[in-house]
C-alpha cells in the first residue's frame, strides 16, 4: 500500500471517510498547513456554519498542594507548608464567587493540586457552597486524575465519588489531567498520578452516569507525533463508545518554571496544525476549543478558521498557565471575546457548559462592555491627538 499523501487524506475527509493513524502522521509531516487548514475549517463549517462558541466563566484553584511531580507543573507545592503553597478556606473558595454576583460567572471551572489532607467533605462542601450562593451555577470541576485520587485516596470507587459529588452539585467534568496517554511519554512526565488507562476510565464511568466531559492532550514537550497521534485515537475510541465527550481542547506547553524549561514552547505552525489535525480526526467530538490562554488570544483567533469552533471563556485569574510563563491575560472580558470572534469573521454564541445557547449575536450588535473598550480607546486616541 502506497504512503497517504496530503491529497489522498484531503479525498479521504471530502468522501466523509474516517482518518487512520498513517494518514494523521502524513498531515504532521505535510509542510503545506494552509490546506490542512482549509481541510479543517471545512469540516469545522459543516458541523458549525458560522457559529463560534464561548462562555461566561471562572476559573479556580482551591489547592495547588499536590503529591504528584509532574515534570511539566509550575503550579503544584509537594507539601502544605512549603513556600508558595496555599489553601483555600471554603469563605475564601465562595467568596470568589460572591464578589462576582453583580455580573456572575454561569459556569466555575475548578483544577486542583491532589492534596493529601483535606476531607472528602471539603469537596462537597465546597460544591454545594457555590450553589447555595447561585443555584443555576454550573460546576465544572475536578480532572479525571483528581477524581482517581480522591477514589484511591478515600477508599471509594470511583463511581461513589462521582455519585457524591453530583448530589452536592458536580454538573461536568473538565478535560485535564491527560497529557499524553502512551505510558513510554506518560512515566516520564506524570509517574505518580493515575495512568492514561485510568484517566480514560474515570471518564468511561462518568459517561455512563450521564455526566458530559471534555478531554485535553499536552503537546510540544517530549512525545512524538505519533505519541499525539494514539492519544487521539485512543480519544475517539472511547467516544465511539460513549459519546459523552463534548469538546476536546489542544494544551500548547508552557516551558517556565517547571521540570523541562530547556525546551522550546510548541511554535504558533504546531498550534494550528495539531488543532487541525483534532478536528480532522476526532470525527465524533462535536467542539474543538481553542483555549486563548494556552495559545494566546491571537493565535485562538485564528484557530476560529484553522478547525476550532470554540474559545472557551472569560475565564478570570487563571494560575496554572501564569505560572508556566503564560502570557497571555488572565482573563478577557466579554465584549473582547467577541470582538475576537467577529473579527475572524464569526458569530459569535454565547453558550452556557453543555452547548446550550444562552445568547446570539446579531451581525452589528455590540455588546454594552465593548463599546465602553471601545469607548475609552477612542478617548485616549482623541486625548494624544488634542
Ligand atoms: O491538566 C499544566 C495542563 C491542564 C502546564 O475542560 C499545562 O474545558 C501547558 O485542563 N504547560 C489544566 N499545560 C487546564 C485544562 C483545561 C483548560 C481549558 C479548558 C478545559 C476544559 C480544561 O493544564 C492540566 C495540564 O494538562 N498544564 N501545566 C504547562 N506547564
Amino acid at each position: 500500500m502506497t504512503a497517504p499523501t496530503l491529497a489522498t487524506v484531503s479525498e479521504k475527509v471530502r468522501a466523509g471517510e474516517r482518518l487512520n493513524a498513517a494518514d494523521a502522521l502524513a498531515l504532521f509531516l505535510e509542510a503545506d498547513i494552509l490546506s490542512i487548514g482549509q481541510l479543517a475549517n471545512g469540516v469545522r463549517e459543516k458541523r458549525h456554519g458560522n457559529a463560534a462558541f464561548f462562555n461566561k466563566n471562572m476559573r479556580l484553584e482551591v489547592t495547588n498542594v499536590c503529591v504528584a511531580s509532574c515534570l511539566f507543573c509550575s503550579f503544584a507545592k509537594l507539601e502544605a507548608h512549603m513556600p508558595g503553597a496555599h489553601t483555600m478556606s471554603l469563605a475564601e473558595a465562595w467568596h470568589e464567587l460572591e464578589v462576582r454576583m453583580d455580573d456572575p460567572p454561569g459556569e466555575i471551572h475548578v483544577v486542583n493540586g491532589l492534596h493529601p489532607g483535606l476531607p472528602f467533605s471539603y469537596y462537597e462542601d465546597l460544591l454545594s457552597g457555590f450553589k447555595r450562593i447561585k443555584s443555576d451555577v454550573h460546576l465544572k470541576c475536578f480532572t479525571a486524575v483528581e477524581i482517581h485520587f480522591f477514589a484511591q485516596h478515600y477508599k471509594m470507587t470511583v463511581r461513589e465519588v462521582l455519585e457524591r459529588l453530583v448530589a452536592a452539585g458536580l454538573g461536568s467534568l473538565p478535560g485535564g489531567g491527560a497529557e499524553i496517554f502512551a505510558p513510554e511519554v506518560r512515566t516520564r512526565i506524570s509517574d505518580d498520578k493515575a495512568t492514561g488507562a485510568e484517566w480514560l476510565e474515570v471518564h468511561r464511568v462518568a459517561h455512563a452516569m450521564g455526566l458530559k466531559t471534555n478531554a485535553t492532550m499536552l503537546y510540544g514537550h517530549i512525545e512524538t507525533f505519533e505519541h499525539r497521534i494514539d492519544h487521539l485515537l485512543q480519544l475517539r475510541a472511547l467516544q465511539d463508545e460513549t459519546g459523552g465527550f463534548q469538546a476536546f481542547i489542544p494544551l500548547a506547553f508552557h516551558p517556565d518554571g517547571n521540570g523541562m524549561k530547556n525546551l522550546p514552547a510548541p511554535t504558533a505552525i504546531d498550534d494550528l496544525r495539531t488543532l487541525s489535525i483534532s478536528r480532522l480526526v476526532l470525527d465524533n467530538f462535536d467542539h474543538i476549543k481553542a483555549y486563548w490562554v494556552s495559545s494566546t488570544p491571537k493565535i485562538a483567533q485564528i484557530a476560529l478558521r484553522f478547525g476550532a469552533d470554540d474559545l472557551d471563556g472569560t475565564i478570570v485569574h487563571e494560575t496554572i498557565y501564569h505560572a508556566a510563563g503564560s502570557t497571555s491575560p488572565q482573563g478577557l472580558a466579554y465584549g473582547e471575546l467577541v470582538r475576537l470572534i467577529r473579527e475572524a469573521g464569526r458569530t459569535p454564541i454565547e453558550r452556557d457548559t453543555l452547548y446550550n445557547i444562552v445568547r446570539e449575536f446579531a451581525p452589528n450588535e455590540v455588546p454594552e462592555a465593548a463599546m465602553k473598550v471601545r469607548d475609552r480607546k477612542a478617548n485616549r486616541h482623541l486625548a494624544v491627538v488634542s
